[in-house]
Formats: structure tokens, C-alpha cells, sequence
């Protein structure tokens, strides 16, 4: 059910809570959303620009697209949405972790620590071909200029996970292991800015479920798996989080 404005979350020293955030969380940043309204994927065939496929087809088009973005996310800064979760970190300490599907950084440049970034870095360079270490590296693309591997002379990519890739298990293995550790615990999932498009991790929220957690979405609006939430929030995440989490 909508229920807003949204009670506190209530977070003691009985509680542990699991986010997941999606791009809907970095639209008040002035970021463009995937899906939503005016979102980045309208104008672009997305299977294009973030497949192996696509990058091998045009590693140059997929570079600007890229470049583009990285551009446009440095330039943004964090919103209270992630300043609220940052907060709730402090408080509940390693009885919180937060999964973003975000590439943008934005988590990261507020102060979450306690953070696993399941869809990559759009920061990050790494090797298409070898598997040197990735780098934080925003310089790799010149205009027109597909970057190469001064180790195997491979073509270098955004160090993002694209359509058809596998997730690391080192990731999905953290969720479970924090899953397990709090399932005495009065357990939460919260969901924020999320379409529940992307597989696995709109299936996220079974998971929790099926480990006794509490289920809460916050989303500006219904979301692809909604009716798999107990408790939905509409509304912006930047308000309803500082809310939520207080
Ligand atoms: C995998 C990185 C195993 C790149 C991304 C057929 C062939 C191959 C695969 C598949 C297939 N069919 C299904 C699959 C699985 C596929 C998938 O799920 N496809 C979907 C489209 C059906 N998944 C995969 O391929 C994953 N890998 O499954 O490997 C495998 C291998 C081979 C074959 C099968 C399986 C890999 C998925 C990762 C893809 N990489 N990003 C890049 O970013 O360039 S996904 C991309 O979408 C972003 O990471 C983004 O985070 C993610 C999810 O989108 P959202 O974050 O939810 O954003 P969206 O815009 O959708 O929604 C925003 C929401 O916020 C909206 O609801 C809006 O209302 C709301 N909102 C807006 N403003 C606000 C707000 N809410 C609150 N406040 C606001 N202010
Ligand atoms: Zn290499």
C-alpha cells in the first residue's frame, strides 16, 4: 500500500537493513534515469551501447556514450537521498549494507563505505582482454581514440557490467552472507529508485524475503515489481529517504 508521508523506518540496535538503489536515487542530482521520463535509454538502443556485443560491433560509439556520461556524473554532486543512507550507515554500522545498480559514484562520493557497486564502476577502466588490475580512470577515451592495453594491447572498456555479462558472485555471495548474519535480527529491505527491471537485482527483494525481511519501496513511481514489496513509499527519494531513515 502508499503510504505517505512515510513513518521512520525506526532503525535500533535490534535492526539491520539492506538497500538497494537504482538510478531513480541520482535524478535529483540532475542524473538521467534509464527508464523513467526522459531517461537515458529512450533516445539509444541500449543493447548498442551497454552489450559486448555493442562494444565490439563500435568500441568508439560505445566510448562517447560512455565519455558522455562520465562527464555529465562528475559534474554532479550527491542529494540528500544519498547523504540520508550515508547517515544510516553511521548509525547501524555492519548492520547495514547498501547495494547500488548505480555506476555513477554518487554513493561513494557522499561517504557510503559499506557499499557493493553490482553493475560496475562508469568511473573505472579495465581491460576488455586481459585481466589487469581495473583503474579509476576517466582520461582513457580520447575523441575517436579507442584506448589500449599497454599490457596485451587489448581494447580498454567503461569497467561497468553490460547486458548479458555476469555479475561478480563475490557480490551476490556479500548479500547472502549479510542476509544470513542478521536473520535474528529485525531484518529490512529497502528498495529506492528502482524500476525492478534488471535481473538479478530486482529479485533482490525475494531473496530478503525469503530470510524473514521486513519488504519497503520508495519509488517516484510504480515500479516493475512493486506488488512484491509489503510497504511502497511514492515520491522522491531525496525527500522520503532523510524520512524513512531518520
Ligand atoms: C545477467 C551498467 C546472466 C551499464 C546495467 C536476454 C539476454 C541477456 C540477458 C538477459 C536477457 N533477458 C534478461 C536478461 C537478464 C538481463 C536483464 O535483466 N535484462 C532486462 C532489461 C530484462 N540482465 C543481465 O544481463 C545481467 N546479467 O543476467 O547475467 C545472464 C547472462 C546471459 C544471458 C542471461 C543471463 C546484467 C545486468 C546489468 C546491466 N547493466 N548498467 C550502464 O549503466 O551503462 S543495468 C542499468 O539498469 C543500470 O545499471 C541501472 O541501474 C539498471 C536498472 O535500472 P534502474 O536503476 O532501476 O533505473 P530505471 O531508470 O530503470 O528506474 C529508475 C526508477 O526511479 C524509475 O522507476 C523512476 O520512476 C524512479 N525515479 C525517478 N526519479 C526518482 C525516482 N524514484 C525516487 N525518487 C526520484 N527522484
Ligand atoms: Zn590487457
Amino acid at each position: 500500500m502508499t503510504e505517505t508521508p512515510p513513518p521512520s523506518l525506526q532503525l535500533d540496535d535490534r535492526t539491520a537493513l539492506l538497500v538497494l538503489t537504482g538510478a531513480g536515487v541520482s535524478a535529483e542530482s540532475g542524473l538521467p534515469t534509464y527508464r523513467g521520463t526522459g531517461g537515458l535509454w529512450r533516445s539509444l538502443p541500449f543493447e548498442r551501447l551497454a552489450s559486448p556485443e555493442g562494444f565490439a560491433g563500435d568500441p568508439a560509439l560505445v566510448w562517447r556514450f560512455y565519455s558522455e556520461r562520465r562527464e555529465t556524473a562528475l559534474r554532479a554532486e550527491p542529494n540528500a537521498g544519498h547523504r540520508a543512507l550515508v547517515e544510516a550507515e553511521r548509525r547501524l554500522g555492519d548492520r547495514f549494507l547498501l547495494v547500488t545498480q548505480n555506476v555513477d559514484g554518487l554513493h561513494r562520493r557522499a561517504g557510503s563505505e559499506r557499499l557493493i557497486e553490482i553493475h560496475g564502476r562508469l568511473l573505472g577502466t579495465r581491460c576488455s582482454r586481459c585481466d589487469r588490475e581495473e583503474v579509476p580512470d576517466t582520461t582513457a577515451y580520447r575523441e575517436g581514440h579507442v584506448p589500449r592495453c599497454d599490457r596485451c594491447r587489448g581494447m580498454l572498456r567503461p569497467a561497468v557490467v553490460w547486458f548479458g555479462e555476469q555479475l561478480d558472485p563475490e557480490h551476490l555471495d556479500a548479500v547472502d552472507r549479510f542476509l544470513e548474519r542478521w536473520r535474528a535480527a529485525r531484518l529490512l529491505f529497502l528498495a529506492a529508485g528502482t524500476s525492478g527491471a534488471v535481473w538479478p537485482a530486482a529479485g533482490l527483494v525475494d531473496v530478503a524475503r525469503r530470510r524473514g525481511a521486513e519488504t519497503w519501496l520508495v519509488n517516484a513511481e510504480p515500479a516493475d515489481n512493486a506488488g512484491r514489496f509489503e510497504h511502497v513509499c511514492e515520491g522522491r527519494s531525496g525527500t522520503l529517504l532523510p524520512l524513512l531513515l531518520a
